[in-house]
């Protein structure tokens, strides 16, 4: 039985404006929350791709606001490229195809929801980080991204999911979890729960900064894991940053944290053999210097000063709700296999223990550049 039907993607295809008949679709395996298809449409003799991707309404249960940023967002990055007389513009960031009637995405009568962009070629993803370069250019471009948005006008964005890097909220969420163990599996995560709880002090740190405006919010991205930047396959550059379901009101440190989160070790994030989860120093410096190429014109002194906390940080709270997750069922993240949210965490949480080590010299290095 395929993941998808090939029927009911005919349906969806004819709800948007593309001129040409649809071929044939594969579903691409990335990402815990939508579901995503690369479709090849004939048009005019020539095969041309498109993404459709149904939105899960579960965990984003505002389509209109999601897509209304989407699309706010996605017209200033072009409009800043033009201006800038950037070649290659469709290519630098996503382009929404919109309904036949004119709507940012489909709503099915069954309530589904889809949307469709255009399909960039010759651009790939990663889900681990190979080398330094591409490290480099994981901080460049979310930096940039950062950066291009710094004066998008009109009023504040829609916030997609609240509180969505509120780490006491994160951590009360897991207490909670762990309290309730509704599906009997606590006694096999003891010691990744109390690996949680004994860090409780950390969670307020950003959240307290933010609160006494300290750091400033920005519009952030706010899921920069590394197979969300698109590489050019030829010359390895990141030329198009994707998954812009959460880019909202945030903390920038919060987007350099997950980046620490996902190119600084080799690793993929569900890692079963534990002794291979290192946070690589070669690989946060490259990371570090190309986020700070882009970023170092707008960070404040006390952003920068919690850049290696970031990381430690964000990696923590991602292995809270993977955890959480695990004991709840799995009900939010995708899962593959038994035990995976939990396999998930313990990456996590290896990871934490290596920034841990590491967070001083990390930092210094910072301080350096
Ligand atoms: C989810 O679906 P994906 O992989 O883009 C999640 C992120 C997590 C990430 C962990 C909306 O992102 O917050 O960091 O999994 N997205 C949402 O891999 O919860
Ligand atoms: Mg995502």
């Amino acid at each position: 039985m395929p993941a998808f039907e090939e029927h009911h993607l005919l349906e969806i295809s004819l709800a948007f404006q593309i001129y040409g008949e649809i071929l044939h679709a594969e579903p691409c395996k990335i990402g815990h929350i939508n579901e995503t298809y690369i479709a090849t449409y004939n048009q005019g003799g020539v095969p041309v791709r498109y993404i459709h991707q149904k939105i899960n309404t579960t965990v984003f249960k505002d389509p209109d606001g999601v897509m209304n940023n989407v699309l706010r967002v996605t017209a200033h990055l072009r409009a800043k490229l033009q201006a800038a007389g950037a070649a290659d513009i469709t290519r630098r960031s996503l382009t929404v195809i919109p309904t036949r009637d004119g709507r940012p995405f489909h709503r099915t009568k069954t309530g589904e929801c889809w949307r469709t962009f255009v399909f960039i070629e010759g651009l790939r993803t990663f889900e681990a980080v190979e080398t330094a370069k591409q490290a480099f250019e994981a901080g460049r471009a979310f930096g940039e991204f950062q950066q291009l948005l710094v004066d998008l006008p009109g009023k504040r964005l829609v916030e997609t999911i609240p509180h969505f890097h509120n780490t006491r909220r994160r951590f009360a969420a897991l207490q909670k979890a762990a309290a309730e163990d509704r599906c009997n599996r606590a006694a096999s995560a003891k010691a990744e729960i109390e690996f949680a709880l004994t860090r409780e002090k950390i969670t307020g740190v950003i959240l307290d900064a933010l609160a006494k405006k300290k750091v400033p919010e920005r519009i952030t991205h706010n899921d920069t894991k590394f197979n969300n930047v698109m590489l050019d396959v030829k010359t390895g550059r990141a030329c198009c940053v994707v998954d812009l379901d959460t880019v909202m009101p945030g903390c920038a440190l919060y987007d350099f944290g997950d980046m620490v989160r996902t190119t600084t070790s080799p690793t993929l994030e569900d890692e079963l053999d534990l002794s291979k989860v290192k946070m690589g120093m070669p690989m946060f410096q490259a990371l570090a210097r190309g986020y700070l190429e882009a970023a170092g014109s707008f960070l404040t002194k006390n952003e920068r000063a919690l850049i290696a906390f970031s990381g430690k940080l964000i990696t923590f709270t991602i292995g809270l709700r993977f955890l959480t997750d695990y004991l709840n069922g799995d009900t939010y993240f995708r899962v593959h296999r038994s035990g995976h949210n939990l396999d998930r965490c313990r990456t996590q949480f290896k990871l934490v223990e290596s920034i841990e080590r590491q967070e001083e010299a990390m930092q210094k290095f910072v301080n350096g550049l």
